[in-house]
């Protein structure tokens, strides 16, 4: 089993390793640079080359090895599932909604954490309310753009003030490697929670496994008291 965050482990060849490093190199050179421009790379290089150059704390994770990019022409936010009016909205529909600010510490259950970081968005309550829930549901599926990337929150753990789904960082709009235009966080949860490039909500009767509790990790990811921990 491999970690959240530390992809699988595969056996390159030595010749096979060096390109994928130099080919990884030069995307982390073009995302650092000019912040945007990600060209696939393997999720083994670009977590290995994560962690061989934090930026800022951070670890910038995939697991397909390629990072959607956002559009915003094109872009929508579907919520549906178990509601009564399933709704779309626009990146701008989106930015209209309450706005919520908080400072907090983000903690990925491989060990490393970043403290203070400074997250703006909505609050996933204010999002729901725009659907109408079912009276059966329970949870949230939250599904990434980065295909098979996946997790769910209980409706309770949804409520939670700080829950959100952030579109900025740091004052600054979210940025393509950490999950443009929003990600979810929650950080009473460990990373793998905070799902990046959401691009639809599905409202359940139950919270399923996401890709890394399929993994062996627990769905209940609260910091300090969880498997992994
Ligand atoms: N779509 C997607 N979201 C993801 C991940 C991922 O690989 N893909 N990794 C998760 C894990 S394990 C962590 S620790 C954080 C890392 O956030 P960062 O890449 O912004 O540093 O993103 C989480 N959300
Ligand atoms: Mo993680």
């Amino acid at each position: 089993m491999s970690a959240p965050g530390q992809g699988d482990v595969r056996p390159y060849g030595r010749r096979a390793f060096l390109l994928l490093l130099a080919g990884g190199m030069s995307s982390f050179w073009w995302a650092t640079k000019a912040s945007g421009i990600f060209s696939p790379v393997t999720s083994a290089v670009s977590q290995f080359l994560g962690n061989l150059f934090p930026v800022g704390g951070w670890r910038i994770y995939t697991i397909s090895g390629s990072m959607p990019e956002f559009d915003e022409r094109g872009w929508r936010l579907s919520i549906d599932g178990l509601v009564g009016r399933p709704h779309s909205l626009t990146y701008a529909e989106l930015k209209d909604l309450p706005r919520h600010e908080q400072v907090s510490t983000f903690h990925c259950v491989t060990g490393w954490s970043v403290s203070n970081v400074h997250w703006a968005g909505v609050r996933l309550t204010d999002v729901l309310d725009l659907v109408e829930p079912h009276a059966s549901a329970h949870a949230i599926r939250f599904v990434s753009l980065e295909v098979p990337y996946d997790d769910s929150l209980t409706l309770e753990q949804a409520a939670l003030p700080d829950a959100m789904l952030a579109y900025e960082m740091e004052g600054e709009p979210l940025s393509r490697e950490h999950g443009a235009p929003v990600r979810v966080v929650i950080p009473d949860m460990y990373g793998y929670k905070n799902v990046k490039w959401v691009e639809r909500i599905v409202v359940t009767d139950r919270a399923e496994d996401g890709y890394w509790e399929e993994n062996g990790y627990d769905r209940d990811a609260w910091v300090g008291n969880s498997n992994g921990t």
